[in-house]
């Protein structure tokens, strides 16, 4: 009976203020670029996420049918919501949109490896802009992000490639559209599966082995100069990414970025800019990635909007924060724990709890009849500031004594003064 649902995990209150400090920096960076929080319920459609392609996000889908039939899914990612969302008051809501949320999100690996099947995705989006000042933008939230939490460029790098540099690539060789998609879907997985299992699932693709050659040798590229130098003069990549890079440039987050070809996401509906963070060393899996997405609305059978966003998940980033030693060691936030030491003194103590909560400040008040000891030991585990003893030696002169856990300082209020 103690064990929750396989793959889920449990908050105590140690873990959900750490949780509500990850998320504090989360929301500080969104609300210092001008976004506005949104949310959408947990539980969607299962056609919302029907798409062609073979992607690990639909397969891993968390779907099933409820009382009436109707298949439906946990989200696995918020964009599609957040679609929905746009396009249920599409020509309503004014551009550009900029909104951010923190949503659960969830997936049911057919594997079995003891893998956690929700977390908590930071996603940031902004809708009904083209301009590359948007993918720029999200660079500077998500470096704003870091920057809060302890991290430097010299932990992360945010590598930054287009979906136009493979496409203009593969278009030349008549390779479009689903295809493309799905070579970028398999490409994706190219740091996780041998170099032969990629061979082998691009030729089932129809792709010859001059074509994966092709593909492999692009993605090897690692600086804009080598780019220019692979594609076209007139290349819409070159010139959009050179832009970018400016962009950033003018953010003077620079040292943070590099270009990167091998960086083409594994999601489908990407159609321009894509990137991921890495930490420096290679350590862990990417912290946070995304792209832009401008032909996702079609696919769900509206209008067309450009849009750019990125998700960013809660556990990659607390694995490097742990081996950084950046986790900060918080405490309950407690100011004053009020203790009567005398059964007859606990309606006084009340009262005294009453009366500073009135003026603002948290207070634990001892709801058992417990000794100093208890109390010292209480308010250093809870981390108090002060400790508000009611006893009958200065109740008696109707006198509080307040000790100053910081500086260990003792004094004698009155009531009225408390
Ligand atoms: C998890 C949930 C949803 C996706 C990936 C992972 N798409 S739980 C770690």
């Amino acid at each position: 009976m103690t064990q929750g649902v396989r793959g889920t995990r449990d908050f105590y209150p140690d873990d959900m203020r750490l949780r509500n400090w990850l998320f504090d920096n989360f929301i500080n960076a969104s609300l210092l670029h001008g976004f506005e929080e949104y949310d959408a319920p947990i539980l969607e459609r299962e056609e919302l996420y029907t798409r062609k392609q073979g992607e690990e996000i639909t397969q891993q889908l968390y779907n099933f049918q409820d009382k009436g039939d109707r298949k439906v899914a946990l989200r696995p990612e918020m964009t599609p919501s957040l679609a929905r969302m746009v396009m249920a008051r599409a020509g309503g809501l004014p551009m550009p949109i900029k909104w951010f949320s923190i949503p659960q999100c969830w997936r049911y690996e057919r594997t079995q490896r003891g893998r956690g099947r929700e977390h908590y995705q930071w996603n940031v989006d902004i809708w009904g802009t083209t301009e590359i000042s948007a993918d720029a933008e999200l660079i500077s939230v998500i470096v704003t992000f870091f920057e809060g939490v302890g991290l430097t460029s010299e932990d992360i790098v945010i590598r930054i490639s287009s979906r136009k540099v493979l496409e203009e690539v593969l278009g030349s060789l008549d390779i479009e559209g689903d295809a493309f998609a799905q070579t970028c879907i398999i490409v994706d997985k190219m740091d996780k599966l041998s170099s032969e299992v990629i061979g082998e699932q691009l030729s089932k693709l129809g792709h010859t082995s001059e074509v994966i050659t092709t593909i492999q040798s692009v993605l090897g590229i690692k600086d804009m100069r080598g780019l220019k130098k692979s594609l076209k003069a007139e290349s819409l990549a070159v010139s959009e990414l050179n832009s970018l890079f400016d962009e950033i440039d003018s953010y003077g987050i620079s040292e943070w970025v590099e270009f990167d070809a091998s960086i083409v996401r594994g999601l489908a509906y990407y159609t321009g800019s894509v990137f991921e963070a890495h930490d420096r060393k290679g350590k862990f899996r990417a912290i946070c990635g995304g792209g832009r997405y401008d032909k996702l609305i079609s696919t769900l059978g509206g209008k067309d909007l450009p849009a750019t966003g990125f998700g960013f998940g809660d556990m990659v980033i607390m694995e490097l924060l742990a081996e950084k030693d950046l986790v900060p060691r918080l405490v309950s936030g407690i100011d004053d724990i009020v203790i009567s030491l005398n059964p007859d003194l606990r309606n006084v103590a009340v009262r005294v709890a009453a009366s500073l909560r009135d003026s603002d400040r948290t207070v634990d008040l001892v709801l058992e009849d417990k000794k100093m000891k208890w109390a010292f030991k209480h308010a250093e585990r809870i981390g108090a500031k002060r400790l508000v003893l009611i006893a009958p030696n200065e109740w008696s002169r109707k006198k509080i004594k307040v000790k100053d856990l910081e500086t260990g300082e003792e004094s004698e209020i009155s009531l009225d003064d408390i």
